[in-house]
């Protein structure tokens, strides 16, 4: 079975994806996920200039051998526009290998570990009441395990906090990425964070009992001794993981947060390499690897970054936040169905029109996800849906401190 045709398409319904169609002599198709928020043409650009006239003629069946030829082959390696090419790839091999096999690709990973993966969804609320209506929609709509953002007083928007409950606060209506000519700027004030967060998980405690597994994502936005500092003052509260404390490049700043508190630690979402995660790993300074499958070199490269990590006693929590697409989260699925040590995977429900260009069959029932029995990866794309939602520009916010400097967001 030998790759005929591969292809980008490029569609934008509520917000932007860009998805790898790779065509078989056998009629077989695989879709991979090569989203890459706010640079998204870059990814196509390498897919459709670069890789594509590379895979014509090839054996589609060969995959460890096609990532290996593009990763060594391109001479330039790793990065986020390299490995999110590379991992669509990688995903549509591995989705054309399973429809063949008449198999969902979990069985070819090794089969189920489990019979779901332990979903968390984003409650959040500009403060604490909303924060609570949130939760409760949560709880509701069958999360078993939830994220944690709100509003900081004096600060105007926050990361992770939507701008309403509507949609019953169940869906992450906060979008970061916006549709303008330039990056919107925020406000942002570490020590007012670092005074009002503890305050907020005191309250969700008191609320909502002490076994609700409850996470935080910090956002790259603390120094490594504020962020020691939060980890410690959080301990009451007992929380799943904090995640991304510190910026990802510093790796020695998880080892001083690391000597300073016992809350769990995650990071990883902008990582794209498993050498990113060794000496993090090897020095036992991490919890949770947090890439996402359609950032780090696809299936063939996270299954390998995820056994290491089980060698260190840490677990998955692979990002699927709503920029990755039904395609990558699907593939984000098999792998927590099939790997060992499996942690926790983040689970943002896609908009109705998003779910229109993209026919998923996984399911979420009981606060777990599983990925279905269906043939391949289960996703199929419609592309005269796809057609309807031409591209939009949009950018990631930029953060600036109060006095104008800019800061990580
Ligand atoms: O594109 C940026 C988002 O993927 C990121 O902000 C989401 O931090 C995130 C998370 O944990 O889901
Ligand atoms: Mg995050």
């Amino acid at each position: 079975m030998k790759i005929e045709s591969a292809e980008t398409v490029v569609t934008s319904p509520g917000r932007n994806f860009v998805t790898l169609r790779i065509t078989t002599t056998d009629g077989v198709t695989g879709l991979g996920d090569a989203t890459l928020n706010g640079r998204e043409l870059a990814v196509d650009s390498y897919l459709r200039d670069h890789v594509a006239p590379l895979l014509v003629g090839r054996d589609a069946g060969r995959v460890e051998d096609t990532w290996q030829y593009l990763y060594r082959g391109a001479y330039w390696r790793r990065g986020p526009v390299t490995m999110a090419a590379l991992a669509a790839v990688d995903m549509a091999l591995w989705d054309i290998k399973a429809k063949a096999a008449g198999m969902p690709l979990y069985q070819l990973l090794g089969g189920a570990s489990r019979t779901g993966a332990l979903a968390y969804g984003h409650a959040s609320g500009r403060d604490v009441p909303e924060l609570f209506d949130s939760v409760r929609a949560h709880l509701e709509a069958g999360y078993r395990a939830i994220r944690i953002q709100t509003g900081i007083p004096g600060l105007d928007s926050v990361y992770g906090v939507a701008a309403s409950t509507a949609g019953g606060g169940q869906r992450y209506d906060y979008e970061p990425a916006r549709p303008t000519a330039l990056p919107v700027e925020e406000a942002w004030d570490t020590r007012a964070y670092l005074r009002h967060v503890p305050t907020v998980f005191e309250a969700v405690r008191s609320e909502f009992g002490p076994e609700l597994p409850l996470l935080h994502d910090g956002h790259h936005r603390m120094t490594p001794i504020q962020a020691a500092k939060l980890g410690k003052a959080l301990e009451p509260y007992d929380l799943f993981w904090l995640e991304d404390a510190t910026p990802g490049e510093d790796q020695a700043a998880l080892r001083l947060i690391r000597q300073h508190t016992t809350t769990p630690l995650a990071i990883g979402e902008v990582f794209n390499s498993a050498h990113d995660y060794t000496l993090l790993l090897q020095d036992r300074l991490i919890d949770y690897v947090r890439s996402a499958v359609t950032h780090t070199g696809g299936i063939t490269a996270m299954k390998k970054l995820l056994d290491m990590a089980g060698h260190y006693g840490a677990k998955s929590g692979i990002h699927g936040p709503t920029d990755i697409s039904p395609v990558g989260m699907a593939a984000a699925l098999h792998l927590d169905i099939a790997i060992h040590n499996f942690g926790i995977q983040e689970y943002m429900r896609h908009t109705p029109e998003t779910l229109e260009v993209f026919r998923t069959s996984y399911t979420f029932a009981d606060g777990l996800l599983h990925p279905s029995d269906t043939p391949g990866l289960g996703v199929e794309l419609d592309t005269e849906a796809a057609a309807r939602f031409p591209y939009r520009a949009a950018y990631l916010p930029v953060n600036r401190l109060t006095d104008g400097t800019v800061h990580d967001w």
